[in-house]
């Protein structure tokens, strides 16, 4: 169907394309896509908003918007009600591992692999059942390790191959699978590809993408885009830092050096892979200009060009064929900006692409950025979390994720206060072991770890947030206001050293760290909270259990219950019955759940009638 001026709102949402631009243009403007589906705005033709806008639409913002929902044509995907598979990925509770902030085994104030192989014991106590470890290749570290100078070595800093391979048997010994974080979309400027295309070598050259006028796309990490090699004499493309140059996957070779490397690694015996900012890989031919209204909702500048590119999907089937589907191997792919409809596209078990995804909308409040100074309102995640609960369709498997290496601490995020720091953590931990998906817990989430109470610009390390900083004072934001937007969104929130006890450096390291320690280390770490039963940390493993005895929690189907929008109430039915009732707020709700029974779990310690600030019960019947 081409869609044009005069489609219905209506049927605009029945492409996956169409779909999932208008519900996230909508987003962004911090609206839902309940309008379109539930009100007659639903009737209207396309080209009447731009009359109704009043000039906010501007006929060539319409233009590009049709061409994007046009972009992607019908979607391949089956419809058919289909039959939940088995797998151990579906059973799995993830735990993620950054390893410059985990474990330092030798003094340097670096975390490193041998730390990790230290810790796994701890990890197997949580219950966990797999590991995704950030990247740890040789890397220069202008963006802690995402940007790759070898893909067969480890980062020096981190330990040897050796180690590795002594971390995936170590895993396996315990039954852990180990999956590791693949960047195939960027190199570091440092790999030898790019030292050799630098040197006129023509065929490393066709590895990258260059222009001698570069078009108006700007970086995740601040300005343009594009940086200009003197020795080249053009521009090569940086959707990151300056130093992590993209790669052009439409370069057949290209994609057989990444499918060497995904082999290689598999050969070691990882499990799988964490695929980094992996539905970015494939751009518009031509790399035009992206549309300026478009960048400005969303934040950056032709992202219409590359978030599902023309050859996303083709790419990811020939990946899947030639490396992934031989070794039975498991990924769940880093796909910012795709919604439900294009990630079943990605992931539908019919498709032959990746087995799970990460898509981030539900981090932030709709019409919020990383960066803006704001409470965040759990009661706004719930249109998205549902969503993706009953809409993305019995061949697809939800990620559950509130937290990663890119964000601050979730229960910070939701109450700068502190006040209620751990009923929002078990809040959190009921979300994560009771909802349909896989989940996926980061590092110290697990004790209720929280933001880091940052006043100096020299106390920050990452790249992102020293760029923006620099951007937003030299575009006229006073200082101290644009420390407060870092305060909000620094993703060295999560990257602050692992808290394992009230020991010296938080029993991270036997000397400084390379970022600082949270002061609150003495009461909130690893060691108190497993003394402790009523800790975070108890409160997950009692969850992990739970989930894992009762099966209901895992393959049982999702309802959600309508109550009021300052609750969550949902139910999993299966061979058992669960009901889960949620407070969002920080106020006394009524609790309009009548049981016989006393719930199986509350993140209070002891029973009320009413609901209090943030409460999570477990009733079963
Ligand atoms: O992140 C990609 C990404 O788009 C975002 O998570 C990004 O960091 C930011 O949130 C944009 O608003 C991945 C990695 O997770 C991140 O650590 C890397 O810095 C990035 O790719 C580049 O490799
Ligand atoms: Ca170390």
């Amino acid at each position: 169907m081409e869609i044009t001026r005069n489609t219905r709102l209506k049927d605009v949402i029945r492409t996956a394309s169409g779909h999932d631009t208008v519900a996230r243009l909508l987003y962004s403007l911090g609206l839902d896509l309940d309008l379109i589906t539930n009100t007659p705005i639903g009737l209207l033709k396309l080209g009447a908003l731009e009359k109704l806008s009043f000039g906010k639409i501007s006929s060539s913002f319409m233009d590009a918007f049709i061409r994007i929902l046009n972009s992607l044509g019908e979607s391949e995907f089956s419809n058919e009600p289909g039959q939940t598979g088995i797998a151990w990925w579906k059973e799995a509770v993830f735990y993620q591992v950054y390893p410059r902030s985990f474990k330092d085994s030798n003094g340097d104030g670096i975390g490193d692999i041998k730390g990790i192989i230290e810790k796994l014991d701890y990890i197997k106590y949580l219950g966990a059942d797999a590991v995704w470890c950030s990247p740890f290749f040789d890397s220069p570290n202008a963006d802690n390790g995402y940007d790759i100078r070898d893909y067969r070595s480890v980062m020096a800093e981190f330990g040897t191959l050796d180690d590795v391979k002594q971390l995936i048997k170590e895993c396996h010994d315990r039954d852990i699978r180990l999956i590791i974080d693949l960047v195939m979309n960027h190199t570091s400027d440092e790999h030898e590809w790019f030292r050799k295309a630098l040197c006129g070598d023509e065929k490393y050259r066709g590895y990258y993408m260059w222009s001698k006028k570069p078009n108006n796309w700007t970086s995740f990490f601040s300005g343009s885009a594009w940086k200009y090699f003197p020795q080249a004499g053009e521009y090569a493309l940086h959707l990151f830092a300056d130093k992590q140059i993209d790669l052009n996957w439409d370069n057949p070779d290209v994609r057989k050096e990444m499918y060497d490397i995904a082999g290689f690694w598999l050969d070691l015996g990882v499990d799988g892979f964490r695929l980094d900012v992996v539905s970015f890989i494939s751009k518009t031919e031509g790399l035009p200009d992206g549309d300026p209204t478009v960048g400005s909702l969303m934040g950056f500048t032709g992202i219409e060009h590359y978030f599902h590119g023309p050859h996303l999907d083709e790419y990811l089937r020939e990946f899947n064929r030639e490396v992934l589907s031989p070794y039975g191997a498991y990924t769940v792919g880093e796909c910012p900006g795709n919604g439900i409809m294009m990630s079943r596209m990605i992931t539908g078990d019919d498709r032959g692409e990746l087995s799970q995804l990460f898509s981030f909308d539900h981090i932030e409040n709709p019409g919020k950025k990383r960066f803006d100074v704001y409470d965040f309102d759990l009661r706004k995640m719930v249109p998205e979390l549902v969503r993706w609960q009953t809409e993305y369709s019995d061949h697809c498997w939800p990620t559950l994720f509130f937290e990663n290496h890119d964000n601050p601490r979730i229960c910070s995020k939701a109450d700068h206060t502190g006040r209620y720091r751990v009923q929002i953590s078990k809040l959190i931990a009921v979300l994560l072991f009771t909802l349909k998906g896989t989940p996926y817990v980061y590092q110290g989430g697990e004790l209720g770890m929280t933001d880091y109470p940052f006043r100096d610009l020299s106390e920050y390390r990452d790249v992102e947030s020293l760029n923006y900083f620099r951007e937003k004072t030299s575009c006229g934001v006073a200082e101290d206001e644009a420390m407060k937007m870092l305060l909000y969104g620094s993703r060295d929130h999560a990257r602050t050293p692992m808290q394992w006890s009230s020991g010296k450096n938080a029993g991270f390291s036997d000397s400084a760290p390379w970022i600082g320690v949270n002061p609150n280390y003495t009461e909130i770490n690893a060691e108190a909270e497993a003394a402790d039963p009523g800790s975070v940390l108890n409160c997950y493993r009692s969850l992990i259990s739970l989930r894992k005895t009762h099966r209901t929690l895992i393959y049982g189907s999702f309802r959600k219950i309508r109550t009021s929008k300052n609750l969550l109430v949902y139910e999993r039915s299966g061979d058992e019955n669960f009901t889960v009732v949620i407070n969002l707020t920080g106020r006394r709700r009524k609790n309009p759940f009548s049981s016989d029974s006393s719930p199986v779990f509350s993140n209070y310690p002891d029973p009320a009638d009413a609901l209090r600030p943030y409460e999570a019960l477990i009733y079963r019947r």
